[in-house]
């Protein structure tokens, strides 16, 4: 299946939203005064365990959801990138296909779109890429932890490879969008852009890394996945919170690393650690607890420690916005990232085993990794602590964020047939209470896992 390109699908032929389609179409006709050839289509995703490990090497567990970006498209041949969105808080955007900047400092919407089509151009080695006329209409909860970002990406990109006639598997083009979207600075993993090129409907999948792998995961019957959104936005490209948890896993490793007398700087990550120590995942804590410290590193605490200059340490292991970070907690972010991996793994078993409590079994796997992202890895916020707490009293027999995290989403495992009496308490105990009635049919929701990113022709 990864190994096919993105299917090449007709509008007719499909259970999609006619009416959305038609209102982009119209938008379209407005805009440019043609008719779109073709829509790319991505689709967000929800993580059910496995949080902040894909970038450390290891695998991870999400499932795309119904929501999505798509971008209606028309080849031109005069070099131009046109860009308009139907959410009216996106401005329209122009600029050369082969020819632009992408603005860290400023993570506008219309930067997403260029990591995918610069990403795509650079990998199909374009030297004379079409132009391309766009509509984006996107319903995927953005700054939530859905992976609205990358859904954008993932459509630009594919867009970009079908108006210059080109088709690639899916695996590549999900390991090329993983690399186009750090143009944007933060330097996820890979998790977001695999789910959304390789998901299918029915089925979650555990992802694993290096090489990108994929395979379908049984969820159990009976229950249902919740998806409840604190709205607390949180946009990863404008602060250096997440940057800095991903400089602090590296700094765990180069330290650790060091310490058992291996050379540091050809480790690539955590994952890629245990396997230079050809240890098992169940060893590596112990490894943490003994060659880290709890109290916070100081820069020039790490730097004597690999025997580095600042300056080298800059180039070794940050990133261009975390230059300014002057302290590190490395034993904290490490022990959440192993003992995470471990938890991915189990919920993996279980859900093949298929034990009689199997559900009682991974709910406690999502509550074990909501307590490590908080405690170790100090990626939720008081709000979405609270909806947790709420989801679990309100009868969810798991729940966690989802994510990144500092904001954005829980996700909630529920017996299903207490579904519409979940809904009803979270929706009164979290909605009601802070006066977001007015959202609650976008942020609280029951979600089925999803299919994956697909071309879409008019018929
Ligand atoms: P997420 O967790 O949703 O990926 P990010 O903070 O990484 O959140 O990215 C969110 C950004 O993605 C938004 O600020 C916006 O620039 C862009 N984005 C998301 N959805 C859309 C959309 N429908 N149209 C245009 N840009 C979008
Ligand atoms: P979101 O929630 O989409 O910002 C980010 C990273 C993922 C992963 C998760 C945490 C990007 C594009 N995505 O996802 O790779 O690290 O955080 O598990 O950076």
């Amino acid at each position: 299946m990864a190994d096919q390109p993105p299917p090449v699908r007709f509008l007719t032929d499909t259970k999609i939203d006619q009416e959305r389609y038609s209102k982009i179409k119209e938008k379209f006709v407005k805009k440019y005064n043609c008719e779109p050839q073709f829509y790319a289509r991505a689709p967000g995703r929800v993580n059910l365990i496995g949080e902040h490990i894909d970038y450390c090497g290891y695998g991870v567990l999400p499932m795309a959801i119904e929501q999505d970006v798509v971008i209606a498209v028309c080849a031109t041949s005069d070099s131009k990138l046109s860009l308009s969105n139907t959410h009216e808080k996106y401005c329209d955007f122009e600029c050369s296909v082969g020819e632009f900047e992408i603005d860290k400092s400023q993570p506008d919407w219309h930067n997403y779109v260029l990591c995918g089509v610069k990403g795509m151009t650079e990998f199909l080695t374009l030297t004379n890429p079409v132009g391309m006329q766009c509509v984006v209409d996107g319903c995927v909860p953005s700054s939530a932890g859905l992976s609205s970002s990358s859904a954008l990406v993932c459509c630009a990109a594919l867009a970009t490879m079908q108006a210059n006639n080109q088709s690639r598997s899916k695996r590549e083009v999900a390991d090329m969008c993983a690399s186009c979207e750090r143009y944007i600075g933060t330097q996820g993993g890979g998790m977001d852009q695999a789910i959304s090129f390789m998901a299918r409907p029915g089925t979650a999948k555990k992802i694993d890394f290096n090489p990108l792998r994929e395979e379908d995961v049984c969820l159990p019957e009976g229950v249902a996945f919740v998806i409840s959104n604190s709205c607390v936005e949180k946009n990863k490209a404008a602060t250096s919170d997440f940057n800095t948890r991903v400089v602090e896993c590296r700094l765990a490793m180069q330290v650790i690393a060091k310490s058992e007398g291996l050379t540091w700087r050809e480790c690539k990550n955590l994952a890629d650690l245990q396997n230079k120590l050809k240890l098992r995942l169940q060893d590596m804590d112990d490894l943490v607890q003994k060659h880290l410290h709890k109290e916070k590193y100081t820069k020039k605490e790490v730097c004597e420690i690999l025997g580095v200059s600042a300056e080298e340490l800059a180039e070794t292991s940050l990133s261009a916005n975390t230059l300014h970070v002057e302290s590190f907690c490395l034993y904290q972010r490490a022990r959440h990232v192993y003992s995470e991996a471990l938890r991915v793994e189990e919920f993996q078993q279980v859900c093949k085993d298929v034990p009689s409590d199997a559900a009682i079994k991974l709910g406690k796997l999502m509550n074990q990794s909501h307590e490590s992202c908080s405690k170790w890895y100090e990626c939720s916020c008081t709000q979405l602590d609270d909806l947790v707490n709420l989801c679990i009293q309100s009868g969810a027999i798991g729940s966690r964020l989802t994510g990144a995290g500092w904001g954005g989403c829980a996700v909630s495992m529920v017996p299903s047939p207490q579904l519409t009496q979940f809904l009803e308490k979270v929706k009164d105990g979290y909605y009601m209470a802070r006066k977001l009635e007015s959202v609650v049919i976008e942020a609280l929701f029951a979600t089925q896992p999803g299919d994956g990113a697909a071309i879409y022709l008019p018929s």
